[in-house]
């Protein structure tokens, strides 16, 4: 057996054992609404559901617990007031280790739930209305998430590195009237102008769809604009008032969160909150192995799905206590992570491959020189880890001690999909593992024929699980184009995936045009809208290729109008460009400027060539003989900038 690593033994709380998830997986698939059923019974609800699955993927109908209602705040919060009101809920660990860090308990994290909640009834949000939250890694932000589940209303977090232009499409996507934001964060050294960019986004939205109402809290004390009648600072409006939480239908929508696809602009995926809970709930106890009283660090921001699942709902949902870091992993040295850990006593640490590669550059004795002994799991998501960074995880951070889950899911999937666990499986460097409970994957080559056994091919999703998105937010037919069109009948995951002799599942990335830039999604075709925005520019097409650190990395090939002369200040100048349009995660790392793109006869772009050529790989070009100008190649290949 190739590379294994024997899981180590569990405890005998240990939430399961291989038999178990034998048992379990298999009872899972043969009777879906009575396992369903039953894990639905971690939640409170203010009605049971008598039933669990009921969805179709042609058409496409997806439902679950749909005679149930209960409130997801109600569940993260309130409920553990009783027995646990003084257990630690968040930890708050700032940009600066020199400032205080801050612990809430779930007594003082309820207060702070209500206020905020009162806060967004004074500016007139009700059940149903999107609210916009853009905003730093602060407790205030989890906070707000909550607040808006308290009384109904649908949060949509835009991550605090998109741009003004990026958050204008994800304010006006979703006709939200309601933003919260904070004067500025903080990142390293760095402000990062929040209620700046609010401004600057409004300024752009149309007049039809006006944003009635900003709240702002105020955490740098950073100077910043207020205008009158529309922007409210948090503490003006709070309020400890009783604010009940709102009784929610099974199938109300719980939140939009946008993320790339291969066409297109962001699409705003829609969790609802019945399904989504059960299953935050239900992975992160499994996967986590989440035992009373221990620590819980998610390192990603709530700005993406995994801030979303297990800073937020996952932990709370289970009555942890999860750590919000606002910081980043350089600041103000390379051990900050550790620092983190040590500090807080962190149990469980869960990160993204990208910062595990950055920090292992870095050398050892960062991490060497802490004591780290307070670690019982790992984790990792987002990208697919290479062994190497794998080992390292495994051996210098985890001391050989740790088992670490590799955990493969997407925004789309609200939750952990297909990982090991803890104490049932055995790890394979490199490989995500097993399907989750529920989770029946399935292989298919390019004409959807099914593969059996050991395969390599396409990653479907058979049948449906109570954590799947349910539409995109005012757009049903986007939903099914982009998720059920490709392989009628099922869902289509966009990423490759091989299946070997042990029925592990190796994750070996995207197939579609999406590229994973430090394990976040960038649709080419967005990078390429941006481009060309630019005056100057008259084509552009995009490319991932293999980056060190990032995973992938962006490369830009660029025609330009005719007239326009090429120059390295073109090429700073379109990077800027490219950051202002999106976000710095944008940033094109190669960009090469070139007469003409590769086409065919019949004008397709040959994407193919161009990867090839972006991964210096340019020997085994396969067949040109169909490209409208062969000469063109031998001139890429000149000028490739990635060499
Ligand atoms: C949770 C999250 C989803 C895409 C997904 C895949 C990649 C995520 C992975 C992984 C290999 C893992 N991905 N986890 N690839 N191994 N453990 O990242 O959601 O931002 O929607 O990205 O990320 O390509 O399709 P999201």
């Amino acid at each position: 057996m190739r590379d294994l690593v024997q899981r180590p033994e569990g405890t005998a709380s240990t939430h399961c054992t291989a038999e178990q998830y034998d048992a379990m997986y298999r009872q899972s698939l043969a009777n879906p609404d009575a396992f369903w059923l039953e894990q639905a019974q971690r939640l409170d609800w203010s009605t049971f559901p008598t039933k669990a699955g009921e969805w179709s993927f042609d058409p496409v109908d997806i439902a679950w617990y749909s005679d149930g209602s209960l409130n997801l705040c109600h569940n993260a919060v309130d409920r553990h007031l009783a027995d646990n009101g003084d257990t630690v809920a968040f930890i708050f660990e700032p940009d600066s280790p020199d400032s205080p860090s801050r612990s809430l308990t779930y007594r003082e994290l309820h207060s702070e739930v209500v206020r905020m909640a009162n806060a967004l009834k004074a500016m007139g949000v009700t059940k149903g209305d999107r609210v916009t939250l853009y905003m730093p890694m602060i407790v205030e932000g989890a906070a707000a998430m909550l607040a808006c589940a308290r009384i109904g209303a649908i949060h949509s977090v835009v991550f605090g590195g998109f741009s003004p232009e990026a958050l204008a499409g994800r304010i006006e996507g979703c006709e939200s009237r309601f933003i919260v934001t904070a004067d500025e964060g903080l990142r390293g050294t760095k402000r990062v102008p929040l209620k700046d960019n609010i401004d600057a986004a409004i300024a752009l939205l149309d007049a039809n769809s006006p944003v009635d109402g900003v709240l702002v809290i105020r955490h740098t004390g950073g100077k910043i604009a207020m205008q009158d009648g529309r922007d409210h600072w948090y503490t003006d409006v709070a309020s400890d008032a009783d604010c009940p939480c709102v009784e929610m239908h099974a199938e109300d929508p719980l939140f939009i969160l946008y993320t790339s696809g291969s066409t297109g602009k962001p699409k705003g995926v829609l969790h609802t909150t019945g399904g989504y809970a059960v299953w935050a709930a239900a992975t992160f106890y499994y996967t986590f192995d989440y035992q009373p009283g221990e620590v819980f660090w998610c390192s990603a921001d709530i700005g993406w799905v995994t801030g979303h699942s297990y800073v937020t709902y996952g932990p709370l949902l289970n009555g942890g206590t999860s750590v919000i870091f606002e910081g980043v992993p350089n600041y103000p040295d390379h051990g900050r992570f550790w620092d983190v850990i040590d500090r807080h006593k962190v149990n469980i640490f869960y990160t993204a491959p990208t910062a595990i590669r950055a920090l292992m550059r870095e050398g050892n004795d960062w991490v060497t020189s802490r004591d780290l002994s307070s670690l019982r799991l790992l984790g990792t998501v987002g990208e697919p880890i290479n062994p190497e960074a794998w080992r390292w995880y495994y051996e210098v951070v985890g001391k050989s001690n740790c088992p670490i889950v590799d955990t493969w899911w997407q925004t789309e999937t609200g939750g952990h999909m297909i990982t090991t666990l803890p104490y049932a499986h055995d790890m394979k460097p490199g490989s995500a593992g097993k399907p989750f409970f529920g989770v029946q994957p399935l292989l298919v080559d390019n004409e959807g024929n099914p593969l059996e056994g050991a395969a390599d091919g396409n990653l479907c999703i058979t049948h449906s699980w109570p954590g799947q998105a349910r539409t995109v937010y005012g757009d049903h037919d986007r939903f099914i184009e982009a998720y059920f069109s490709t392989f009628p009948g099922r869902y289509f995951t966009g990423d490759g995936c091989r299946r070997d002799e042990d029925g592990y599942y190796w994750i070996t990335g995207r197939v579609d045009d999406v590229i994973n830039v430090s394990g976040h999604r960038m649709g080419t075709a967005e990078v390429e809208s941006a481009l060309v925005l630019h005056p100057k520019v008259s084509e552009a097409a995009v490319v991932g290729f293999p980056h060190d650190i990032k995973g992938q990395g962006i490369y830009c090939y660029v025609t330009l109008m005719e007239g326009e002369n090429t120059s390295a200040a073109l090429t700073a100048e379109l990077r800027q460009w490219v950051r202002k349009e999106i976000g710095p995660i944008a940033t094109p790392d190669h960009l090469q400027f070139t007469s003409g793109l590769p086409k065919t006869r019949s004008g397709k772009i040959m994407r193919r060539i161009l990867r090839k050529i972006a991964e210096n790989d340019y020997g085994a070009l396969g067949d040109t003989s169909t490209l409208a100008d062969p000469s063109l190649v031998d001139r890429l290949i000149e000028g490739r900038q990635n060499r």
